[in-house]
């Protein structure tokens, strides 16, 4: 299996997370790509229309795209428990991957206002916006941390990566202080094996 990959994508450190923690990890090969909103990277266009990654090839050579398509297939694949089968543990893991994941959409699109789109272009109100979705969605990871224990599952992964996310691309956003019931669960998580396999290093430039 291989899967086309950025260091500093939070959609490909859930789907390592994921495959850490089935023990898949060793069995996938990572492609090193450039996905990029404006400067498409066509080696990935080739496999996925979208450009985007994660963007996964299973053995037999065909393609998965989406970290929650890809991180299901890897469950499938081991016979894990990342997306429970049934019942009320179904739904919180789904919907808190919804959460986990569109923290990590408006923040990838606050990054690319400012690393992107040209410093005469930036609208303020937007960038804005999509961090206070960042904010009102932490608030609601706030009300729940107590309750998510030792929970392993794709829910508690993706905000794993969200947090990871923020603390590599706003490291100055300070969301430890107004959440500290998160950040408890968050300082526990974060010491996984499969967290710790997969840090996104320290940003260039
Ligand atoms: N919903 C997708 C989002 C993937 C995504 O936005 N990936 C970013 C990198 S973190 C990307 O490929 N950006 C380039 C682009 O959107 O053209 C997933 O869960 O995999």
């Amino acid at each position: 299996m291989k899967i086309y990959y950025s260091p500093y994508s939070p959609y490909v450190r859930k789907v390592l997370v994921a495959a850490q923690e089935l023990g898949l990890a060793d069995r996938i090969e990572q492609l090193p790509s450039a996905a990029h909103p404006i400067n498409r990277d066509k080696t990935i266009i080739a496999h996925n229309p979208l450009g985007q990654v994660p963007t996964f090839l299973r053995d037999d050579g065909t393609v998965l795209a989406d970290s929650r398509v890809i991180c299901e297939y890897l469950d499938d694949l081991a016979g894990g428990t990342l997306f429970p089968r049934s019942g009320e543990q179904r739904w919180r893991a789904l919907v808190d991957q919804t959460v986990g994941d569109g923290i990590l959409a408006a923040a990838l699109l606050s990054r690319y206002e400012v690393a992107v789109r040209p410093p005469e272009k930036l609208w303020q109100d937007w960038y804005d916006g999509q961090m206070d979705k960042v904010e009102t969605s932490i608030a609601a990871i706030e009300k729940a941390a107590p309750t998510l224990g030792e929970r392993i599952d794709i829910g508690t992964i993706s905000f794993g990566c969200a947090f990871g996310y923020l603390d590599l691309r706003f490291p100055d956003n300070g969301w430890r202080t107004r959440h500290p019931q998160s950040a408890a669960w968050y300082a526990r998580f974060e010491k996984r094996p499969s967290m710790q396999a997969t840090r996104h290093p320290a940003p260039v430039g």
